[in-house]
């Protein structure tokens, strides 16, 4: 399955959509019902139900005949693969930093947010002063709110994190209720710091590490330890879908943003991607954009140009879609990053980006994975400042306030986000 799903990204662009689509990676298929459907259960390998705001979604396993079978069923509105997906780094870092305990101390090697052209020394690459997303300037005007609700969507967040734990999310019904009971009714058992649709359990502990990383990017605690978040202050949310080796559904995606909009989010950053287009998750980003809820996405690492060829999900064409690319340390185009100025929104940083991992830990990563959460972390910002915006007015000012340093027209519709000049609505 992993195979697979690597080819996806290396030889996808030599082939046409259609074509490759027939081929993606998938497990099972999702079926939309008109109303409440009793499947044949003796033909059927396993039949699920997906929870979902949008309508009646179940998954379906079974026989090639029966799933084509299902098509003609009056009450049936349409099937599709439940696409594989996965995460979006291009690499570990080989450098993990733990128990580290001096005052902020990594917030020099965070170049994303401070560029001093030589942030880290020799172990980062040698950078170009400037070349971040302002983030002490921005912090003039506001560090956030605690009330800003950002949603991981993810493989899931390390909770015990030092760094993370008082920007957490906190279901406080949960938190104060019974083991095993749904204490605050939401459909969901022991949600205290969000939900795992991989194991389908209230806790969404981060096996792997990556959802942590990004989590560290939006809201690690400014607190003189460890890093800082491009937030002080907010609350983070973890939604697992991906499991511990990094690979997910789309079913588990829309199960989860099904969970963010039933949690009132104000932001959901999505560092994955993968599949073809799916008109049921399609169906979900376009509630949430109905309830005001921004949906940041990775725009992905095959070196791809996103106008020839959709990546899913940054390219749904939903106004609350902001699809993020990936810049180095010099302010370019990260080589991997994906790339098209129709289609990708702006760029981030996303190379060797220094984050929180699991177990106390701290790892830089790189990856469009990794530039999504800084955007997500300055819309969260602005939100803490204009808690009013649309989020077409939010990805509009994300777009017009950004910074065009000349190496980055051609690959995005902006340019380099600044999180200053977005909160003061300003290009100077
Ligand atoms: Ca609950
Ligand atoms: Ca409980
Ligand atoms: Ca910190």
């Amino acid at each position: 399955m992993k195979l697979s799903l690597t080819m996806f990204f290396t030889v996808l662009s030599f082939l046409s959509s259609t074509m490759a689509f027939a081929s993606l990676a998938h497990d099972g298929y999702i079926v939309k019902t008109k109303a409440s459907h009793q499947f044949n259960k003796s033909v059927f390998n396993d039949i699920q139900k997906i929870g979902s705001e949008m309508g009646h979604f179940y998954v379906v396993k079974g026989e090639r005949q029966a799933i084509e079978d299902l098509k003609l069923n009056s009450n049936v509105l349409y099937i599709e693969p439940n696409y594989m997906v996965k995460l979006n780094p291009i690499e570990d870092g080989h450098h993990v930093f733990t128990n580290e305990t001096l005052a902020d101390s990594k917030f020099k090697k965070q170049w994303g947010l401070k560029n001093t052209g030589i942030n880290g020394g020799s172990i980062f690459a040698p950078g170009k002063k400037g070349e971040d997303i302002n983030a002490e300037n921005a912090w003039r005007h506001t560090r956030g709110r605690r009330d800003i609700v950002v949603a991981v969507i993810d493989t899931g967040i390390d909770h015990t994190h030092n760094d993370l734990q008082a920007n957490l999310w906190v279901n406080q019904t949960e938190k104060d209720g019974e083991p095993g009971v749904d204490d605050d009714g939401n459909g969901y058992v022991d949600d205290v710091h969000g939900y795992d649709f991989a194991n389908k359990d209230g806790d969404p502990m981060d096996g792997h590490g990556h959802g942590t990383h990004c989590s560290g990017v939006i809201g690690a605690v400014h607190n003189r330890a460890g890093i800082a978040g491009v937030m002080a202050n907010v609350k983070v949310m973890g939604i697992k879908f991906l499991t511990d080796r990094g690979s997910g559904t789309t079913a588990g995606a829309i199960e989860s943003v099904n969970y963010a909009i039933k949690a009132g989010v104000d932001v959901m950053s999505n560092s994955w991607g993968g599949g073809g287009r799916s008109e049921a998750l399609f169906e979900a980003i376009k509630k949430a954009n109905d309830k005001g809820i921004v949906f940041v996405a990775a725009a992905g690492n095959s070196r791809a140009n996103n106008d020839r060829r959709n990546t899913y999900p940054a390219n749904y064409k939903v106004d609350n879609v902001i699809s993020v690319g990936a810049m180095n340390g010099k302010g370019k185009k990260a080589s991997f990053s994906n790339y098209g100025d129709k289609t990708v929104h702006v760029f981030a940083p996303g190379v060797n980006i220094l984050s929180t991992v699991k177990d106390q830990g701290y790892k830089k990563m790189s990856g469009t994975s990794m530039a999504c959460p800084h955007v997500s972390g300055a819309v969260g910002l602005l939100l803490s400042s204009e808690t009013n915006l649309t989020p077409a007015e939010v990805r509009e000012r994300v777009m017009a306030t950004a910074v065009d340093n000349g190496n980055l027209s051609k690959y995005t519709v902006s340019g380099r986000m600044d999180a200053f000049r977005m909160l003061k609505n300003t290009t100077k």
